[in-house]
């Protein structure tokens, strides 16, 4: 695979599929429930999505697409080049706030990452890396992130770990809440870890991602050496869901030893 001719075509694509989601606020949107009353999806997630898998096809019919509306076909195996998107990561604040939600979209060769996206579709804001190469912030290097302490960290945080749940223990949540430095909650995921990949963010943790929602982001995790892993510690994976966080290399161990007590699960 030429890894700079695929670059340049993901990233006009892109921005393209952001230029048409755009304009989709002056039609009418269709916004319908999947698996629960916050599960949101639209006509512009499903339309976006089947935008991306055109284009794609028609660079190179051998890609494969693995995104979250199933709008491709299926993928069960990360053999050759697959393609994994999120045409809209923050569908309720797209719905919602008309900001504030993001393409999503990492590039693998045979089960490894080599091209991450992560674009603000209403701020025209690209994250982006190139494997072993760089990561880049509107075209200007990102910086490796800097030691610091928990007490000096803002962390990515949904209220839920600190309510009663079937994941984590929420008494040592509560704890860590109370030693940093600050939370935060953005309702994207893909934004968070753009986020955390460019320091405006320390960590940021979720009890359930798709890779979707993760794939982009890792691969420019790993070129400013942020960690990403499930919450038990394990490498995430491009084939299913999982816990996932993401943090600064000096605050990552002390997040899983110290705050994050995972419960026995059945
Ligand atoms: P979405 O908008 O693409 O659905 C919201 O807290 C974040 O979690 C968003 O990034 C959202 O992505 C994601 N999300 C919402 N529901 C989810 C689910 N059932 N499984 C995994 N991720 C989900
Ligand atoms: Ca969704
Ligand atoms: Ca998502
Ligand atoms: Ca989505």
């Amino acid at each position: 695979m030429d890894i700079q001719a695929v670059d340049q075509f993901a990233q006009q694509l892109i921005k393209e599929a952001a230029r048409r989601i755009r304009e989709s606020f002056s039609y009418d949107l269709h916004v319908e429930t999947k698996s629960s009353d916050s599960d949101l999806v639209t006509n512009v997630d499903r339309e976006t999505e089947l935008f991306f898998i055109e284009q794609i096809k028609t660079f190179d019919a051998t890609h494969r697409i693995l995104a979250e509306e199933g709008m491709g076909e299926q993928v069960t195996d990360l053999t050759g080049v697959v393609w994994v998107i999120d045409p809209i990561d923050g569908t309720m604040n797209f719905v919602k706030q008309h900001r504030h939600f993001m393409i999503s979209v990492g590039v693998l060769v045979d089960g490894v990452g080599k091209l991450g996206y992560i674009f603000d579709v209403m701020r025209e804001d690209l994250f982006h890396a190139i494997a072993g190469v760089g990561a880049w912030y509107n075209g200007t290097p990102l910086r490796k992130l800097e030691n610091l302490t928990i007490e000096q960290s803002v962390i990515g945080i949904n209220a839920r770990w600190v309510t009663e749940n079937k994941y984590v223990d929420y008494e040592q949540v509560s704890k860590l809440v109370r030693t940093v430095r600050g939370t935060r909650s953005y309702g994207s995921a893909a934004m968070e870890i753009a986020f955390v990949v460019s320091g405006k963010l320390d960590a940021y943790m979720s009890m359930r991602l798709a890779p979707w929602d993760i794939a982009g982001g890792v691969i420019i995790a790993n070129e400013v050496g942020a960690v990403t892993s499930t919450l038990a510690g394990e490498p995430v994976q491009f084939l299913q869901s999982n816990t996932f966080i993401i943090a600064n290399p000096s605050i990552h161990p002390i997040l899983l030893d110290q705050y994050i007590h995972l419960l026995p699960r059945d």
